[in-house]
């Protein structure tokens, strides 16, 4: 059976949601991507549960999500998977791996749904766009994080291909980025006008040299501190929107906050989003009624101190999810036709009236 009819099959388990409030609902897809041969780092694969476990589909239910979990992709390890060029790892588990997102994303969409996809580490984001890119060959990226995760397998250092997928996506970078094994299925699907950064603090001498020379729209911590998320969310959708309405991709890695707030992820820099940035940013991309898919990865469960340093990073990634479907911070938008009025006591209790 193919990848794409048992997810097809997959699909069609639906989780009822608890109640349906009267407000138009999305339908959203679930996907577990345990993905973690793209960094070096034991426990992102739980990312997934973690994150489930912290709430997610309750959460959606209850701002009426109809909620469709594929359930947690199966990835194999390619035996023998050598090193490329002496420095990129687990190049044929990871291109493997990101094929089936890719076409679990792709069925997901074309089947109608909202996808989500839960990660996992970044490296997933090549499959998740590419599978998006194939019904949404006109779609944008808003990728927000700490890091640009643009090297070539050339430039890292670390050889780790979570920080190397925007580069496998960018037509630009093409004459850049070598034929590795594992990746002869990718196809660069996006132009540089069509991604924008957020929340960026720590670049490779490489990755800047990228951004500059291809002039890519980013807006690090310090332009964030200087014109404020406001200003920064109004120029990302006026860039990637203002000419046309096109789909959005969001690729959310929760080390785009500030460790004290997601402390259990792999490469932590201080100086992060606050959580009402973060909470700012998925509130305006929803608002645009573009959000077609989002990633949301890099929650590692093994890396917390404490329990609860874990259950606060699951619990934000949840928020920021459900921000993204439409909750608010006002409250969620159940339509309430009216109020209850209260019996008039005074007309039919005699007694009472008498004491006023
Ligand atoms: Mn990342």
């Amino acid at each position: 059976m193919s990848i794409s009819s048992n997810v097809s099959r997959l699909l069609r388990k639906q989780v009822r949601p608890i109640e349906l409030p009267k407000r138009w609902t999305h339908s959203v897809a679930v996907i577990g991507a345990p993905l973690s041969k793209g960094q070096k780092k034991r426990g992102v694969e739980h990312g997934p549960a973690a994150i489930r476990n912290a709430g997610l589909f309750e959460r959606l239910s209850k701002i009426g999500c109809s909620v469709y979990d594929v359930g947690d992709l199966k990835f194999s390890h390619v035996p023998n998977d050598a090193l490329y060029n002496n420095t990129v790892k687990h190049p044929r588990t990871v291109g493997l791996a990101c094929q089936v997102v890719a076409d679990a994303v792709s069925t997901a969409i074309g089947t109608g749904h909202t996808c989500i996809t839960l990660g996992g580490d970044h490296s997933l984001a090549l499959g998740s766009i590419s599978g998006h890119a194939q019904q949404c060959p006109d779609l944008c990226v808003i990728w927000v994080d700490a890091h640009a995760d643009i090297n070539t397998p050339l430039t890292s250092k670390s050889g780790s291909l979570h920080g190397q997928p925007v580069s496998f996506l960018l037509r630009e970078l093409q004459d850049k980025v070598p034929p590795i094994p594992g990746f002869s299925w990718t196809k660069p699907c996006l132009s540089r006008a069509d991604i924008v950064y957020i929340g960026l603090r720590d670049l490779d001498p490489a990755e800047q040299f990228i951004l500059k020379k291809y002039n890519i729209t980013y807006y690090s911590m310090r332009h964030i501190d200087c014109i404020g998320i406001n200003k920064v969310m109004e120029r990302t959708t006026d860039l990637l929107l203002g000419r046309r309405q096109r789909p959005i991709h969001l690729s959310f890695d929760i080390d785009a906050f500030d460790p004290m707030l997601a402390p259990a992820t792999g490469t932590p820099v201080m100086g992060g989003l606050t959580y009402r940035e973060g909470l700012y940013i998925t509130e305006e991309i929803h608002n645009t009624g573009m959000l077609s898919a989002m990633d949301l990865v890099e929650v590692n469960p093994l890396l917390g101190a404490t329990s609860d340093e874990v259950k606060a990073t699951a619990s934000l990634a949840v928020d920021v999810i459900t921000s993204c479907m439409g909750r608010t911070r006002e409250g969620d938008h159940i339509i309430v036709d009216e109020l209850p009025t209260p019996c008039n006591i005074y007309e039919s209790n005699g007694e009472e009236q008498v004491r006023i």
